[in-house]
């Protein structure tokens, strides 16, 4: 059997304002990831700026760092064979404009700066991301 990984996933501002948390974890339930760790708590510009670090030069940093740090998020730690990939999949492209349908950015979002969720990229991003949230 394909050994468990784990992946962090992040509930943004605007998909805890708009009652989405439920939403985000019963799509990722549904798809069977299972929910390792939980917490909720409001990112300080001091984390959002570990957490985003590649994106620290890009032009659309600022209004990034002001949207993450705006209200609380929900972060969690998922585990499942292939959890990464399988969390992105469930979260869909970048873009909710671009974004497919059945995804929860493709149903659920509108613009790319408010794409209601975050997902790690790669293992590395994954473990970086749990330590920062959960040790
Ligand atoms: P993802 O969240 O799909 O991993 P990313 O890591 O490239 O995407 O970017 C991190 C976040 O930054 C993304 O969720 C929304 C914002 N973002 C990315 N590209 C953007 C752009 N071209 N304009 C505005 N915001 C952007
Ligand atoms: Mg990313």
């Amino acid at each position: 059997m394909e050994m468990d990984e784990h992946t962090f996933v992040m509930v943004k501002p605007d998909g805890v304002s708009r009652g989405l948390i439920g939403e985000v974890i019963s799509r990722l339930e549904r798809k069977g990831l299972r929910l390792e760790r939980i917490r909720m708590l409001t990112i300080t510009e001091e984390m959002a700026r570990h957490h985003y670090a590649e994106h620290l030069e890009r032009p659309f940093f600022p209004e990034l760092l002001d949207f993450i740090c705006s209200g609380p998020v929900v972060a969690m730690d998922w585990s499942g064979p292939g959890a990464i990939a399988t969390a992105r999949e469930v979260m869909g492209a970048t873009d909710p404009r671009k974004a497919e349908r059945g995804t929860i950015r493709g149903d659920l979002g509108q613009e790319v700066t408010q794409n209601i969720v975050h997902g790690s990229d790669g293992p590395e991003s994954a473990k970086r991301e749990l330590a920062l949230f959960f040790d």
